[in-house]
């Protein structure tokens, strides 16, 4: 795994824009994400034992691609949980400090705002004005000394504010079909085919299958279209091809285990019936191929940063 750019911050006891989140799961917008509701409450407040983080930004194993694919390009080759888990656990026992990458219930972007390895784009995501938005964002809670821990608030007397790079560009708005993001800087969960595809359980409705049809198992389009991601876009050669035979083998220990194989199952189906993101090479290998082999991670092209 690449680690593209780190930094550090220190951890107030209340996120300077934790009203988002109050207000992100005030209109709904979380979908059937109960568990964000629950955890709200730490995810505002990340103090508990510890008073700073070192932040991350770790490289998606496949490029952000030109044109649209079924699989997003972070959910390829192994889980990140495991990979860049294993890389920061080791780590994090150097430092006595607790490791987190989309494991703990932390609001992971804006630490990584704050510790100026980015700003929030309209499509959501921490965009770094260098390396765009094809990365996770991974780190370690820590506990450094009184001294140390103002010399880290010093580094981020001005931090990023969020948008700012945006200007008056709005592309991810429009590129949206679903309309999914809001003029105020919002993602409404229940329209976004990423949620659909991955979070959802139980079968689509009419207006659901209608959103998810996209896609297979997660969503790029807002970060294809977005200018900062444009000198990073590739066109490789299918990684892998999902069909209607997901089977748990195939899937185990990569991100698509988080579906499971019955949704990926139901999305296929709905992408298939729609094919509005499927090649129509893609669409014969499915009928006759019967098998989702990943093929080997050297495949993949570097995005040259
Ligand atoms: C829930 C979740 C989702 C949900 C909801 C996404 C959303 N936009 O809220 C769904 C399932 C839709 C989703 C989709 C994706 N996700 Co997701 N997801 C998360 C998770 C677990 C929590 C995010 C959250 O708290 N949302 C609630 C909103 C209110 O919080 P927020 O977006 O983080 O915004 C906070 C700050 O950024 C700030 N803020 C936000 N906007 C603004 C605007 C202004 C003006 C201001 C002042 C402040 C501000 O305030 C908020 C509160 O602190 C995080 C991991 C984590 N623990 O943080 C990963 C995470 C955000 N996801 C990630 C990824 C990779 C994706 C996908 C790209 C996957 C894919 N290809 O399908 C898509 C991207 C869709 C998109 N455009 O966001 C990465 C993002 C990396 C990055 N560069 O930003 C994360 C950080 C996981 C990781 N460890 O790498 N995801
Ligand atoms: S991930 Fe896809 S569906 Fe979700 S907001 Fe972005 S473009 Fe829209
Ligand atoms: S596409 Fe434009 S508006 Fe959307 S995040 Fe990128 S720069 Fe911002």
């Amino acid at each position: 795994m690449t680690c593209l750019a780190f930094g550090y911050t220190p951890l107030p006891s209340v996120l300077p824009h934790s009203e988002r989140l109050d207000e992100w799961l005030r209109r709904g917008f979380n979908a059937g994400m109960n568990w964000m509701e629950h955890t709200a409450e730490a995810r505002k407040h990340p103090v508990d034992s510890y008073n700073a983080a070192w932040i991350g930004l770790w490289k998606y194993p496949r490029p952000l691609q030109k044109k649209c694919e079924p699989i997003a390009a972070y959910a390829h080759g192994k889980d990140y949980h495991i990979t860049i888990g294993n890389i920061l656990r080791e780590q994090a026992k150097q430092l006595n400090g607790l490791p987190f990458v989309d494991s703990l219930p932390i609001a992971e972007r804006e630490l990584a705002a704050m510790a100026g390895l980015g700003f929030i784009g309209k499509n959501t995501m921490l965009i770094n004005p260098k390396f765009g938005s094809g990365f996770f964002i991974g780190g370690i809670l820590m506990n450094v000394a009184a001294g140390a821990a103002m010399a880290v608030r010093a580094l981020r007397a001005t931090p990023l504010q969020p948008q700012h790079g945006c200007a008056k560009c709005r592309r991810c708005i429009d590129a949206c079909p679903n309309k999914a993001l809001t003029e105020d800087g919002f993602l409404d969960s229940r329209r976004c085919a990423s949620y659909l595809t991955i979070e959802h359980r139980g079968e689509f409705s009419e207006e659901q299958r209608e959103w998810a049809k996209h896609s297979v198992f997660g969503c790029d389009i807002c970060q294809r279209v977005c200018p900062y991601n444009a000198r990073h876009l590739a066109e490789t050669e299918p990684y892998f091809l999902p069909d209607e035979n997901f089977t748990k083998g195939k899937i185990k220990g990569t991100p698509l285990w988080r579906a499971g194989t019955k949704s990926l199952k139901r999305n296929y189906m709905a992408a298939r019936q729609a094919a509005v993101c499927l090649p129509p090479a893609f669409c014969n290998t499915l009928a006759t191929s019967g098998k989702v082999e990943p093929a080997p991670i050297a495949s993949a092209q570097s995005i040259g940063v």
